[in-house]
């Protein structure tokens, strides 16, 4: 059964996805994230000469589906206005990057904050700072400058920072929250924070074997 709020949010959704001023606006974000996912590629190439390895491994961009946004604004009680989204959303224009090692999350994510047209808005490091859940990752929430025909616009990016055993934990972790009936969910949950204590010492450990390597210690 909809409810009226839900209603409401189908017929946002719509609306959104077929409007232009709603195309335009996913066209700046988009313009953001590819701005900011050059910045991490040049990094990536310049630490990748220099110390022989690449920080990251991988990285994805996304951007915030019509009915995504809209669930989000709703569940946080915002208005479904353009307006809003650019308000209160951080994370529509979204960039995920998997290190093989933690040090490269702070050693990546530092200069890109040190970049001059890259203001920082938020770091939140659920890696010195895990979620209850056992979450971790950096999120970084950066504005940016987009130069369109007549304007220059500052857009907000959301980068997320992992290694490929915290991003191995949070794609599982995902299935569990956005399952609708799960039988022993409490046991998972359990199963799940445990394991995220494993990956954790994990990732540890193999930084310290690579530090060996890297120092001859
Ligand atoms: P989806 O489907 O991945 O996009 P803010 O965005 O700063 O206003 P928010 O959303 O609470 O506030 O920020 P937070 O906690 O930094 O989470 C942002 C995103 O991080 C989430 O986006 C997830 O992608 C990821 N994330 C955060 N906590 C968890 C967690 O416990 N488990 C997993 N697997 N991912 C997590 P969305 O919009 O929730 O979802």
């Amino acid at each position: 059964m909809v409810d009226e709020l839900g209603l409401f949010a189908g017929v946002a959704e719509e609306i959104f996805q077929n409007t232009k001023p709603y195309r335009e606006l996913m066209m700046k974000y988009n313009c953001a994230m590819l701005e900011v996912k050059t910045k991490l590629d040049v990094l990536n190439s310049q630490l990748g000469v220099e110390h022989e390895s690449s920080p990251f491994e991988s990285i994805h961009c996304r951007i915030k589906t019509p009915s995504s946004v809209v669930e989000k604004l709703k569940r946080r009680g915002f208005p479904i206005t353009l307006n809003s989204i650019e308000e209160n959303l951080n994370d529509v224009a979204g960039i995920r990057v998997i290190c093989s090692f933690i040090d490269d999350i702070y050693s990546l994510s530092e200069r890109l904050c040190a970049q001059d047209d890259v203001k920082v808005i938020e770091v939140k490091d659920y890696i010195k700072n895990p979620k209850k859940n056992g979450y971790r990752s950096l999120h970084l929430i950066l504005e940016i400058p987009i130069f369109l025909l007549n304007e220059k616009k500052f857009m907000r990016v959301e980068v997320q920072f992992r290694t490929i055993a915290m991003d191995f934990w949070a794609s599982l972790e995902h299935k569990v929250r956005y399952k609708k009936e799960i039988c022993d969910a409490e046991a998972i949950s359990s199963e799940l924070k445990s394991c995220a204590e494993e990956i954790n010492a994990l990732d540890v450990r193999m930084q310290e074997i690579k530090r060996k390597i890297d120092y001859n210690v």
